[in-house]
């Protein structure tokens, strides 16, 4: 079939699925799905030697999981492109629109089994904390984060139609986007760092000085990699690289309309300035003060 013929059928593809419906966790919201699921996702069974990347949406999720599985492949390029990356690690809550769920894929995955989520801090299933499972979380300035989710939500039929961007702005403020308020789960996980082995990262340092950040990843995980291999890992988890890579840009997802906006968007600090009105700034400021103002916890908002 002619290339824009694919992309016409997929569009049409796209157009048919049903959206999914939103509902609510202890005050957070979350796709239906999930919550019907909740007892299955909540009794989960982590294993010591299990591995969770943890994150809000959009923070650089993504991002990670390659640093990640390279780091434990040696730096093996081939064997890092062997599935597409929600396969290779089961996004735990998540429940499919054929209604396979991550918990299945990770009950089905031999150890030892890197896994992904979004939960917030008090909806992550216990047995991770009672396992002592080791923890990577990554988090992203929340104007940048805010912007790439509403250019996600637009593109994904797993997730609520976003509206106009100012109605977006009100949404994300209010909390009431899936998985919750941005501010309580990075002061969430900030503070349970003290308390369990949790490695958190910032998208920005990632940005400002990749090769120190996937260092420290190295470190965490109890690997020891000469400098070459640290030097291939930087080169292939790169945004170009990664946007080119069809086991990690989504490609073949299809609940994905790359045409509306690609899932690897721009991959850079500071594209809010483009998108944020200086209302919305100095609203956006405001607020932020106050949500932050009881935690230690800071970002960079530019390079
Ligand atoms: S998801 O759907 O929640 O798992 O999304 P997530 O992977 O957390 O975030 C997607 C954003 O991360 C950007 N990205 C990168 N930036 C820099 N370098 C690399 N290698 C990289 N990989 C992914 C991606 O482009 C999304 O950000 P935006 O701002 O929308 O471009």
């Amino acid at each position: 079939m002619a290339k824009d013929k694919v992309e016409e059928t997929k569009e049409l593809e796209w157009a048919l699925i049903p959206p999914r419906e939103v509902s609510q966790v202890d005050g957070v919201f979350l796709e239906k799905n999930m919550c019907n699921n909740w007892d299955k996702i909540w009794n989960f069974q982590a294993k010591p030697d299990d591995l969770l990347i943890a994150s809000y949406p959009k923070a650089g999720t993504t991002w990670t999981q390659e640093i990640v599985d390279l780091i434990q492949n040696n730096g093996d390029i081939e064997n890092s492109r062997r599935a597409p990356i929600h396969l290779r690690h089961p996004f735990l809550e998540w429940v499919r629109v054929n209604s396979f769920s991550g918990i299945d894929e990770a009950n089905a995955m031999p150890s030892p089994r890197t896994l992904k989520t979004h939960l917030p801090i008090q909806l992550l299933p216990p047995s991770f904390w009672e396992k002592k499972c080791k923890i990577i979380y990554v988090a992203r300035n929340a104007k940048d984060n805010m912007v790439s989710y509403y250019y996600f939500q637009t593109m994904n039929k797993g997730l609520p139609d976003p509206g106009s961007w100012d109605e977006y702005f009100e949404t994300f403020m209010s909390g009431k986007v899936m998985w919750g308020s941005w501010f309580d789960h990075v002061k969430g996980w900030w503070k349970k760092k003290d308390s369990h082995p949790i490695l958190y990262l910032f998208y920005e340092e990632m940005m400002k000085d990749p090769k120190r950040e996937i260092r420290k990843v190295m470190e965490f995980l109890g690997k020891n990699l000469k400098e070459e291999v640290l030097d291939k890992i930087v080169n292939n988890t790169s945004f170009a690289v990664m946007k080119n890579n069809p086991m990690t840009n989504y490609i073949n997802d299809i609940e994905m309309n790359h045409s509306l906006s690609p899932f690897m968007r721009k991959g850079v600090v500071g594209d809010w300035k483009n998108q944020f009105t200086e209302d919305q700034n100095k609203r956006f400021n405001e607020d932020y003060e106050k949500h932050m103002a009881d935690t230690s916890l800071s970002f960079f908002e530019e390079l």
